[in-house]
């Protein structure tokens, strides 16, 4: 039997980041459907995402995008988030929109784009001076098209040279999450298509390197809870960015496209330790909310992740140890599937409740008139980044 005010402890002091992209209009390449009411300015995205922390209890960051989120004054805006009752949380680059990363950023053949590039990256680390925050995170679309088109091992040597300047300029609390994605925009191949790309990029740089998670940038059928087990085991886990797919890099809500994955996973968390603050594991959304209204679509992904959560923490641990040591293979397998199929929704409405919270976070959201008053106030509003 596993403890249930125990699992609400470790509840209630969950924390998802959400990412001030999935606030703007987003689409595909192929239309950008433009909503009502969604932000003009970084501090309108910092407004709903403290809206998405005012109703479920457990987001109290958000995630900029340098130069989505361009300001004049970083501390000021780190200020305004914390009078919102939320936190500036990582800080994303982009070296991907620039006309001269077209064959490459940080591995770009020419070294005055690369300086380019790289220049960018520290300038971020500067922004994380201002806001304060913790994670620099590093998400490269560079890649080749075509094979012989540029050398890969040369690539590997530039990306190098890049992390490790990168690395340098962090200082003692900061660190710099890599992300690694198989495919796109880059067809034949990216300069970081694995984890163990990132990885062994990040063992030689030191324990201020840590490798992100992006859930939708694998082949289909890997097993990402394995990764995340291997990863925390060797202390390289930085964090998530947690999304569904179906396809590609589809960026739709967690826990939509494979809730059991996502528990899986979570369950790795768990008994890998990354649940603890002190592991510095974070948990991000990396999201897009093409056609659902946006601040639900994250009210939502908060709740699908704790709902994972929840049923990894209830896994009866001690059954599960002993049907694993005996052998007990279908028994171990049950023990597992008992915590998947156990409906948390009515421990997770108990737990707002004692939080302060409404029980019901979309509807008490719907309820509360914040998106009519923002489709008043707000006209014009911005897209996320991609759809300009
Ligand atoms: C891109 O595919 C990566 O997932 C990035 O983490 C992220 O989507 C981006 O930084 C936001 O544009
Ligand atoms: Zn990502
Ligand atoms: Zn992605």
């Amino acid at each position: 039997m596993t403890d249930t005010s125990a699992v609400k402890d470790a509840l209630r002091r969950q924390h998802i980041e959400t990412p001030s992209w999935a606030y703007g209009n987003s689409g595909t390449r192929f239309k950008v459907f433009a909503q009502r009411g969604v932000p003009r300015t970084p501090q309108e995205k910092i407004d709903d995402a403290a809206q998405v922390h005012r109703f479920t209890g457990v987001a109290p960051s958000v995630a900029l995008h340098i130069p989505w989120d361009r300001v004049d004054d970083y501390a000021a805006l780190a200020a305004y988030a914390k009078e919102r009752g939320v936190q500036v949380g990582a800080i994303n680059t982009n070296v991907f929109q620039d006309d001269d990363y077209m064959l490459g950023s940080v591995t770009n053949p020419d070294p005055a784009i690369r300086r380019k590039a790289l220049d960018h990256l520290l300038e971020c680390v500067d922004i994380m001076d201002a806001t304060g925050s913790r994670d620099l995170k590093l998400w490269f679309s560079d890649g080749t098209n075509y094979p012989g088109q540029d050398d890969v091992r040369d690539r590997q040597d530039r990306m190098a040279e890049a992390l490790a300047a990168v690395y340098e300029r962090l200082g003692d609390h900061q660190r710099f999450l890599l992300e690694y994605k198989l495919f796109e925009p880059a067809f034949y191949m990216t300069d970081l298509p694995d984890w163990g790309t990132s990885y062994a990029h990040c063992l030689k740089l030191g324990p201020k390197a840590q490798v992100v998670v992006d859930t939708g940038h694998h082949a289909p059928g890997t097993n990402i809870e394995f990764i995340v087990a291997f990863l925390l085991r060797e202390g390289k886990l930085g964090g998530f960015d947690f999304n569904s797919r179906f396809y590609a890099d589809d960026d739709l809500m967690v826990g939509a496209a494979d809730p059991f994955q996502l528990y899986r996973i979570m369950y790795e968390v768990v008994r890998g330790g990354g649940y603890e603050p002190e592991t510095g594991v974070a948990f991000m959304l990396d999201q897009c909310h093409n056609i659902e209204p946006k601040i639900q679509g994250q009210i939502r992904s908060v709740m699908n992740v704790q709902e994972a959560t929840a049923k990894a923490l209830l896994v009866d641990v001690g059954a599960l140890r002993a049907a694993q040591s005996a052998g007990d293979v279908l028994g171990a397998n049950a023990v597992f599937m008992d915590a998947y199929n156990t409906d948390v929704r009515p421990l997770l409405a108990e737990l707002r409740e004692e939080m302060g919270l409404h029980r019901d976070p979309i509807a008490a959201y719907r309820a509360s008139g914040y998106y009519e008053s923002v489709v008043e106030a707000r006209q014009g509003g911005q897209a996320a980044g991609w759809g300009a």
